[in-house]
């Protein structure tokens, strides 16, 4: 569906397969002679290659995302306009203001045979959330923890292409809470709304298929991945499927060092079902209160542009960053406003 605008220009652009020489099916990225930098994806991208027999891989990368402002569809909208008095129907109690995700995510790869590369993720997280009170006073929540760890498996279908199969396990937590004002501005301890949580609760399947072609100065690549949530959580919801397709081209500079161009798009569904302590004593805040507690205002379809550098040393590790601002993005709001992306991370195969 949405992934071929995307697939399309990048496909007719790229210049037909060189040699194959070394690059055969799990190019390895373990340290040789050959080692280029544009062999790795833009950081930014998960799971874009497979590894050949008996290789590990280890990563750390360091993800941090800001919003700032709230946006319905395309439009920009500001606190004023929407707080009010929910009793009276007139706006929300609060409103966020700014947003920060930091991210820590651990991984490992290692391939039990030149055919299967299986990989494990470890996200930390932290976030912090800036609202704004009907009465004009500002408060801040956080929270911090493990996220859903996931495990995957990829397989080789061809010298290009590799398909995945990812198993999302709810290890984050659902039920983080922290102190917000209530009704009156009286500080309450509430359980936080959906986007401050740290997993989602739920058993999530990712199926994906990604695409590569490398030359000896530029290599080009794709991939889409679904995220399809199993059943609901123990909350009473199931956050909404995601699709996201990446398209990437990177060139080489010198030997070690590579740039690179991404866009990457993401489309999000609403939340099925609802947070069963919202509107209880001490649960999640009513939609009516906080736009952010609206299972129905969590859908986003976002296009970000990323621009990235790779360096590659030869003895296997990679250091790499990556930068992205959206392009395009449509929300069903009032949702926060996504500014930037950045993800910075290391990698070294043996
Ligand atoms: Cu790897």
């Amino acid at each position: 569906m949405t992934l071929f605008p995307l697939l399309i220009p990048i496909l007719a652009l790229s210049p037909p397969v060189q040699e194959p020489d070394s690059l055969s099916p799990g190019t390895t990225l373990v340290a040789s002679s050959e080692t280029r930098a544009t062999d790795h994806a833009p950081i930014g991208v998960m799971g874009d290659h497979t590894h050949r027999a008996g290789e590990w891989m280890v990563s750390v990368r360091s993800m941090c995302m800001s919003m700032t402002g709230l946006r319905d569809g395309s439009t920009d909208l500001t606190p004023n306009a929407l707080l009010g008095n929910p009793m009276m129907g007139t706006g929300y109690l609060s409103v966020p203001t700014s947003m920060t995700m930091d991210m820590l995510m651990f991984g490992a790869m290692y391939a039990p045979s030149d055919e299967l590369t299986l990989m494990a993720m470890v996200p930390y997280s932290r976030k912090d959330m800036n609202l704004t009170h009907t009465s004009g006073a500002t408060f801040s929540t956080r929270t911090e923890g493990l996220g859903d760890v996931s495990l995957t498996a990829l397989h080789d279908v061809s010298e290009e292409v590799h398909v995945a199969l990812g198993l999302s396990i709810p290890t984050g937590s659902t039920t983080e809470r922290d102190t917000a004002l209530g009704m009156g501005g009286v500080p309450t301890d509430v359980r936080l709304p959906y986007p401050m949580q740290l997993g989602s609760g739920t058993f999530d399947l990712r199926p994906g298929v990604t695409w590569t072609r490398r030359t000896d100065d530029w290599s080009f690549g794709a991939q889409g991945t679904y995220v399809a949530r199993i059943d609901e959580n123990e909350e009473g919801y199931a956050l909404g499927d995601e699709v996201h397709a990446t398209a990437w081209v990177a060139r080489n500079l010198a030997s070690h060092w590579s740039v690179s161009a991404r866009l990457a798009y993401l489309d999000r569904g609403n939340i099925d079902g609802t947070d069963e302590t919202q509107g209880t004593p001490g649960g999640m805040p009513p939609a009516i209160a906080l736009p952010n507690a609206d299972p129905n205002l969590q859908g986003a379809r976002r296009m970000d542009l990323f621009l990235g550098v790779n360096h590659v040393t030869p003895d296997g590790h990679r250091l790499a960053l990556e930068v992205g601002t959206p392009v395009m993005e449509h929300l069903d709001g009032p949702q926060m406003s996504t500014d930037w992306i950045a993800t910075i991370g290391w990698q070294w195969s043996f």
